[in-house]
């Protein structure tokens, strides 16, 4: 991505962009209203979002109206649509798999009402279809993955077999968390995913899911699963299968949410790749920033680091989600 900026720096310039919205000027009493369009509630690191999205609206004074899609594409657009009716300010929304969004943006757009993406990306070729997209570089999540598996086993021979828990088919975390970490353990040949299928985001999926593995393959070394819950779902098939998690089968996931750094910390998870969900304080700037008629960063990125099984004892009293 050209232009991605980290926070901080991101919001700094206010541009005199041609503000055709309406409502600015002598009305700037008047709460913003944002209309916001959530994925569901699929996971812990889900959960935790929301919640900093509701807490950092109200904060900031800003009214907001929530939809939850339940993991449901058309739910979400029409949330959107609802929103671009009640003419909302702005409309910002986690879109759950990326492609087929261009007809309903176009709506925003034509109703003059700015978009801006949270947490995952589309693939709409129209750039001008949103203001700002703020999130995660899930690419490199999946690098930092790859890159400690590649870690352990240097210098070491023998067929290394990894099975793959992604996340919902489609989604912009689950392509990019797979890709990261594909291009990066291709330097060691002796690492080869043997199994890889969606576990959808969720426990009780990566735990259906992780039972059909260990039934069709009989040596499993490493589990990789692109969030802390489908690996939690997982680390109780592994159990029930009478094997130990983080020994019979090392873990990696993606995440560190709560749950993921307890388990991490009990040795059950090997390692975990942090995403943070806390994205409200800076969506509710980017928010107020566009009302004031400026223009944000077009890419945003969150500041995220990497957890050992040592780390996450040292982090886990201080873990906010
Ligand atoms: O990793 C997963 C959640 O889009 C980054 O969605 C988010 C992902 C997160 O369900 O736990």
């Amino acid at each position: 991505m050209v232009g991605a900026v980290l926070l901080g720096s991101a919001l700094a310039g206010c541009g005199g962009g041609d503000d055709s919205s309406s409502g600015s000027g002598s009305g700037s009493d008047d709460k913003i209203v944002l209309g916001f369009s959530q994925v569901g509630a699929e996971s812990g690191w889900r959960t935790a979002n929301t919640k900093s999205i509701q807490d950092s609206a109200k904060a900031a004074g800003i009214e907001l109206k929530f939809a939850d899609a339940q993991g449901k594409q058309e739910n979400q657009i029409s949330a959107i649509r609802s929103f671009i009716t009640q003419k909302v300010d702005v409309i910002a929304f986690s879109p759950v798999v990326t492609s087929g969004w261009d007809a309903v943006l176009k709506e925003a757009k034509d109703a003059n009402i700015p978009v801006i993406l949270t947490d995952r990306s589309v693939d709409s070729q129209d750039t001008s279809l949103y203001v700002s997209f703020l999130g995660s570089d899930f690419v490199e999540e999946g690098k930092k993955a790859g890159q400690w598996l590649v870690d352990q086993y240097k210098g070491k021979t023998g067929t290394v077999n990894i099975v793959e828990l992604q996340g919902t088919t489609g989604a912009a975390p689950a392509i990019d968390r797979q890709k990261g970490f594909a291009d990066t353990i291709a330097s060691d040949p002796n690492l080869k995913v043997v199994k890889s299928q969606t576990g959808d985001f969720t426990r009780a999926q990566g735990k259906t899911v992780m039972e059909t593995f260990l039934q069709s393959t009989p040596k499993i070394d490493v589990l990789y699963a692109h969030n802390d819950d489908m690996g939690l779902g997982a680390i109780e098939a592994i159990e029930a299968a009478g094997k130990k998690p983080g020994t019979d089968i090392k873990i990696i996931t993606v995440d560190a949410v709560k749950d993921g750094m307890t388990a991490l910390s009990e040795g059950k998870i090997n390692y975990i790749v942090e995403c943070s969900p806390l994205l409200g304080p800076q969506l509710m700037d980017i928010v107020k920033q566009v009302k004031d008629g400026g223009t944000p960063e077009k890419r945003i990125l969150t500041k995220e680091t990497t957890f050992t099984q040592e780390q996450a004892k040292t982090e886990l009293p201080n873990r906010q989600y």
